[in-house]
């Protein structure tokens, strides 16, 4: 009776605190730095800002690593300034969404420093301790509990020599990750979100929310050709007691404060059929969630093994999300997040067809069924770092991952630097182009990370009167989620599904349809489309090119048109 929830027509905007803007000049983005640009976030149009971790922490992994749940690291200000800033995001209309980072925490967490001070702490139980596997010396090669490999290189357990236990780390050693089997943590945890909602949040994006619960066994992996360590994803992926966490969260925190909120599960790994009931509305857990099989597709064995990506593999993908949660739960969208390269550099063509291929790419993705994402920096059309010695990354999975491949003898330094240079983070970390001065307009000190030297044309000031540019092509797809139903609701089709160059489909809502047209390449492409009749006479809603070409026009290279017929 009430309608589809306003998130199904919201546009979000990540920022990635360390790289936006820095009001201090220490060389690191912070909270007053944010609060300093909230008028381009305002001009964009977008609903919601998703902010990346700010809470106190060592940074061992840029805050992905939290010490404190309850404050916010002096790097980025104080919670004086978190409070000015959630003031000024809801006078201009927009909402807040927090990172909330709960399958592990810092080693520096007082929960954690008190867990590893004795097997009988009480908080021992807080985290996953194990001893040495069965017969072995504490420290013996291979005397780790189970086999399982972490994110971030080397084994997932680290030793704690004064107890002679291992405690299990998914991630980087500074990241033990939390025992959700015991009811104090799942309490703990729920009393400081409905903390941060009582400030004023409007949500949280749930950082691998569906690793929190572990097959209590802790099983050995299976070992692939060519890995060292076993793959725990299937014993803590989507453990037994996932849905059942995630119902109680909902439960305890965000039932009786209906309506405004936003929730989004980050869930590598997770199928259309887990995400289906992640997101049915009637199971009551998300609203949606972040999955990675789109961002996968250019990948081998590993995130390093690059390969290039082949549009029919994107289509099969996009299309069969679009059609798992057409009737029930909702997609989310994205191309880029922290996590993840520049999309105009990975997919696209960051050279020669960098603004077209940039807002073709944005089409293609805000046209689809499901709530988009935009990243820092994507609305600008930034791209790749272009670094070329290792001296110039910050990241911990791609430092980690050079020495490892080195010692390992997995490549040699040149396919390593060439794999990172695709594939790395830092990609997405360099700072916000702002203005082509020497820092891009992002510190006046020394930026933390180095500032891409294309900043001097690729940057926000030279955009914002530009009809042209890719930011006024992203304004225009924020707008028309919010002005054309058949955007945020409409149902997909795809069309053309063998077509290596062309990303074509329709969305149709009542007597509303449009035609989503993506020429994916550098070459015109021509159309031969099932049902083209339907389409004669067509207007142009929406095109990332000059003039109103018919629907049966050829397609010019990286053009995108949104044709609408009424
Ligand atoms: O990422 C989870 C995740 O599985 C990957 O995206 C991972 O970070 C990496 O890309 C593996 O190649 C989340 C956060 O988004 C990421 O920044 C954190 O480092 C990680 O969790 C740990 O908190």
């Amino acid at each position: 009776p009430d309608g589809p929830p306003w998130w199904t027509s919201a546009v979000v905007y990540q920022i990635y605190p360390r790289s936006f803007a820095d009001s201090d000049g220490d060389g690191v983005g912070d909270l007053r730095g944010i609060a300093s640009r909230l008028d381009h976030l305002q001009h964009l149009g977008v609903d919601v800002v998703w902010l990346s971790p700010v809470y106190r922490s060592p940074q061992d992994d840029n805050g992905y690593d939290i010490s404190d749940y309850q404050d916010i690291d002096p790097t980025f200000g104080s919670l004086e300034d978190f409070d000015a800033l959630v003031e000024g995001i809801h006078a201009r209309g927009m909402k807040l969404v927090m990172d909330l980072v709960v399958n592990h925490t810092s080693d520096e967490h007082p929960w954690f420093v008190e867990s590893r001070s004795s097997t009988d702490n009480p908080k021992r139980d807080w985290y996953w301790w194990r001893r040495p596997r069965a017969g072995m010396e504490p420290g013996a090669p291979g005397a780790e509990p189970n086999n399982w490999g972490a994110a971030f290189s080397g084994p997932a357990w680290d030793l704690d020599e004064a107890t002679g236990e291992y405690y299990l780390h998914l991630f980087s050693r500074k990241q033990p990750d939390l025992n959700w089997e015991n009811p104090e943590v799942r309490a703990a945890v729920h009393a400081m979100m409905r903390w941060w909602l009582d400030r004023g949040v409007d949500g949280f994006r749930m950082d691998v929310v569906n690793f929190i619960s572990k097959d209590p066994a802790l099983p050995d992996g299976v070992v692939r050709e060519g890995r060292v360590y076993g793959d725990g994803h299937p014993h803590y992926g989507y453990g037994p007691r996932l849905h059942e966490y995630l119902a109680e969260m909902h439960r305890e925190v965000f039932a009786g404060r209906p309506g405004r909120l936003l929730t989004v599960g980050e869930m590598p790994g997770a199928t259309v059929e887990q995400a289906v009931r992640f997101t049915d509305p009637r199971r009551a857990e998300v609203d949606m969630v972040f999955t990675f099989e789109h961002v996968s597709l250019d990948q081998g064995a590993s995130k390093w093994d690059v390969r290039p990506l082949r549009l029919t593999d994107l289509k099969a993908t996009f299309g069969r999300w679009q059609a798992g949660l057409a009737e029930v739960g909702w997609n989310s969208l994205y191309w880029n997040n922290h996590d993840q390269p520049r999309v105009v550099s990975r997919f696209g063509d960051d050279d020669a067809f960098r603004v077209a291929s940039a807002t073709a790419l944005a089409t293609l993705l805000h046209l689809h069924r499901g709530t988009p994402y935009v990243y820092q920096g994507e609305e600008l059309g930034m791209t790749n770092a272009g670094f070329t010695r290792i001296e110039q990354y910050r990241d911990i999975e791609s430092v980690n991952h050079h020495r490892e491949a080195l010692e390992y003898g997995w490549a040699t330094e040149d396919e390593i630097l060439a794999s990172l240079a695709a594939m790395s983070r830092d990609n997405a970390r360099t700072p916000v182009q702002w203005d082509d001065s020497p820092h891009a307009g992002f510190t006046t000190g020394e930026p933390w990370i180095e500032v891409n030297a294309n900043h001097r044309e690729i940057n926000a000031a030279a955009q914002l009167d530009d009809p042209r540019s890719v930011l006024a092509h992203y304004r225009r797809l924020i707008e028309l989620r919010h002005t054309e139903p058949a955007v945020a609701l409409g149902d997909f089709t795809m069309l053309l599904p063998q077509h290596e160059q062309v990303y074509a489909f329709t969305r149709r809502l009542g007597r509303t349809s449009l035609l989503v047209l993506v020429n994916v390449s550098g070459e015109e492409q021509a159309l031969d489309l099932p049902g083209a009749d339907r389409w004669m006479g067509a207007g142009l809603l929406l095109g990332n090119l000059d003039g109103s070409p018919a629907p049966d026009a050829p397609l010019r290279p990286w053009e995108a048109r949104v044709h609408r017929v009424a």
